[in-house]
């Protein structure tokens, strides 16, 4: 990668006149294959490419491709082989990351009777739920999977283009520079991976921000349940508001919050706590959040991908070009078929 003005790698690749960024694919190989028909990708010698090779497109892909759904390692197999062809470009979401910690062990973690060793990622009911589709799916190809396993050290957490950035769940400027400085290629590589398990320190502060969002505790000890069944004792927060004065101003989260929680006013801890994307900065484009409904930006700088593929929602794109402020016209689309 080059260096841009800022001093940030440049994700750019001069070949390509523009960018078609993906969402959230969970698994949704039917989909992705209907949407890239869409957007006019065509495979050529095995591999999608634009099919317009005078002005090429190149595809930039939010992360979530793993766990949930239903073709889950056709859907590694055809970006890996998109993004080894340069047609495509993508970065690593909050599920391919616990699939890392999930398969890694923390060395010296061994106690002395032998064998309690301890995973990054703690095998517990509710991280087995979660990874158990996708290991179900490479049971019967140990070697893709052992091959998934090291190719996602070379997923960047976040990539910087000339007009736009992206990020899987949150763009924190302070934690991304930093970052950007003691990972130039913006991967982790183990070491960085067995660090961030301790969210006490930068690694785990940095992967967790990026791929996971921000949350704010409930105050109180209270806690919530989720639709999907998961107890939460945090929310998910929104980090493109300035000065927040309550919980309800800054919520972002399929559960909504109740009235009374929705009212407590924000401490002056939190709000140092919360990032703040403003609005001069280039569009960023994040998936993560579970929306619903119509694609659209959340902000004029600001747009979410994921549309909820795998629970029958849409697979969403957009089709991004020199603009400051995003389109809603730009939003391409499939109703997911599973
Ligand atoms: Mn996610």
């Amino acid at each position: 990668m080059n260096l841009s003005s800022d001093d940030f790698p440049c994700a750019d690749n001069p070949r390509y006149v523009g960018h078609d960024v993906v969402g959230d694919i969970h698994g949704c190989t039917g989909s992705l294959i209907q949407l890239l028909g869409i957007l006019g990708y065509v495979k050529k010698g095995g591999v999608f490419q634009y099919h317009n090779q005078s002005k090429p497109r190149q595809l930039v892909f939010l992360g979530d491709i793993l766990d949930r759904g239903p073709k889950i390692r056709e859907a590694i197999l055809i970006l890996r082989e998109m993004v080894e062809a340069g047609s495509a470009q993508i970065i690593m979401g909050n599920h391919e990351y616990s699939a890392l910690g999930y398969t890694t062990l923390i060395p010296d973690s061994r106690v002395p009777d032998g064998n309690s060793s301890t995973y990054v990622r703690a095998h517990n009911d509710s991280h087995t739920r979660s990874i158990q589709e996708t290991l179900d799916q490479f049971a019967n190809h140990p070697k893709d999977w052992s091959d998934t396993l090291r190719w996602l050290y070379d997923w960047p957490l976040v990539l910087q283009f000339k007009h736009f950035r992206v990020a899987h769940a949150c763009w924190d400027s302070r934690l991304v520079k930093e970052f950007s400085t003691r990972r130039p290629d913006l991967t982790i590589d183990s070491q960085f991976l067995i660090e961030s398990g301790d969210y006490r320190n930068f690694a785990g502060q940095f992967m967790n921000r990026t791929t996971r969002g921000v949350s704010l505790l409930l105050p109180d000890n209270q806690s919530m349940t989720s639709i999907d069944g998961y107890t939460r004792r945090t929310f998910r927060v929104k980090f493109w508001v300035d000065d927040a004065e309550r919980y309800g101003d800054i919520e972002f989260q399929p559960d909504r919050l109740n009235p009374s929680l929705a009212d407590q006013k924000v401490s002056v801890k939190e709000k140092d706590y919360l990032p703040f994307y403003g609005p001069e900065q280039r569009p960023l484009f994040v998936g993560h959040y579970w929306l619903e409904g119509t694609p659209a930006p959340l902000l004029k700088n600001i747009a979410c991908l994921d549309y909820s593929a795998v629970k029958n929602g849409k697979l969403v794109a957009y089709r991004m070009n020199t603009e400051t402020h995003l389109l809603a016209g730009n939003f391409v689309w499939v109703n997911a078929i599973n």
